[in-house]
């Protein structure tokens, strides 16, 4: 049986088709991404005294927001007849490329910093097939040497950097504007590569200069303390955290990052690994919301322009009536190692009625 549409659900780019750069020749390579929930979170806005709205890119078909750029990206590679796909990756971006590729039928090579992908994500590339490439470097050596590739060969790179991505990730500020009934005043997310944060500001410019908004938010991006060169405006030669998907130092969105920034009278700030790992139990523990370690980034950072003075945006300029959104990229279950280390080990219990009312101890 062949259905018209592929997937039950729409997936971004048959949302959002008239903003996209597709046309009836595109083949659309989709897995039902984009269309997610929009989570009013009343323990976090309690604590913040104001509304606090998660956007939850952690339930995309591979786990994180990057489905949204690859279902465009993969599309227009599959239109331009590229014979395989190569990226390189923290993570998140490989997973991603791997099963988009899988589902196009299309090979696809992901170079990868040795050691340092968490484990989830680098069994997703595995299990749908794609060619993994360890490299002998970081994720700044991978991109500059994937670059270089795609300029030589007959390879459709699809790294932020491929102008597709971008579009098919600003899809959602559209769905946050369509879902609020206008945009946020504050939109607080993690930045790496800084292709969301651009991607982002892009849709809620487009959004408001068709109508479809009154406001547009403040951006306000947040970068790992030991990763931060938009921050520190300075190339991290080395850089240095345990949210491995934002381990980033030399950001290739780095310019359009800042006229996000300039433009929406936001700003950049830095979480340390501790406020991370901080706000990621924080955040599953009080809005059940489980999420990897980079994507606590916003509830850190906000948790800090609450409580510092030393933020770069603190309160006292966010009025009390103010909304925000904190996008949450990327799911909790793909870094386990993170929580396994935390855990204690588990004692058994035997199997009586007794036992186990004295182990529950309610
Ligand atoms: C969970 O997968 O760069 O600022 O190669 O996986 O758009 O780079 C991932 C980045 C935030 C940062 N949260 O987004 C990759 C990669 C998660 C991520 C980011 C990433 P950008």
């Amino acid at each position: 049986m062949h259905s018209e549409r592929e997937t039950s659900k729409l997936g971004v780019i048959e949302r959002y088709r008239e903003y996209l750069p597709v046309n009836e020749s595109t083949p659309i390579v989709s897995l039902g991404e984009g269309t997610t929930p929009l989570v009013f979170c009343p323990r976090l806005s309690e604590r913040v005294g104001r509304a606090v709205f998660v956007k939850n890119e952690g339930v995309n078909p591979t786990g994180s927001f990057k489905d949204r750029g690859m279902t465009v990206a993969v599309s227009k590679s599959m239109e331009r007849k590229a014979k395989a796909l190569i990226c390189a990756s923290t993570g998140n971006t490989s997973a991603s490329a791997a099963a988009y590729a899988a589902r196009a039928g299309i090979s696809c090579a992901v170079v990868l910093p040795v050691g340092k992908i968490a484990t989830g994500k680098l069994l997703q590339a595995f299990v749908c097939g794609a060619k993994i490439v360890a490299l002998e470097g970081n994720f700044d050596d991978a991109l500059r040497i994937v670059r270089e590739l795609g300029e030589q060969r007959d390879l459709a790179v699809v790294n932020s950097i491929n102008p597709d991505r971008i579009a098919g990730q600003k899809t959602a500020a559209f769905e946050i504007i369509d879902d609020m009934g206008d945009a946020p005043d504050f939109h607080l997310l993690p930045v790496g590569n800084a292709g969301n944060i651009t991607a982002y500001w892009a849709g809620y410019r487009e959004y408001h200069a068709r109508e479809r908004s009154t406001k547009l938010p403040a951006m306000i991006g947040f970068q790992a303390a030991g990763a931060a060169p938009i921050f520190y405006n300075r190339i991290v030669e080395k850089p240095e955290t345990m949210a491995s998907a934002i381990r980033i130092g030399n950001p290739a969105s780095w310019k359009q990052a800042r006229a996000a920034i300039t433009e929406s009278h936001g700003a950049i700030d830095v979480v340390s690994d501790e406020e991370l790992l901080a706000a990621q139990a924080w955040l599953a523990q009080h809005e059940g919301i489980f999420v990897e370690p980079a994507s606590a980034a916003p509830v850190a950072g906000l948790f800090k322009c609450c409580d510092s003075k030393e933020a770069a945006y603190s309160f006292h300029k966010i009025p009390e009536e103010s909304q925000i959104v904190c996008t949450v990229t990327g799911h909790g279950l793909k870094d386990p190692d993170v929580i396994t280390t935390q855990m204690k080990e588990l004692k058994s219990v035997p199997a009586t009625v007794n036992d186990v009312r004295r182990a529950v101890g309610l």
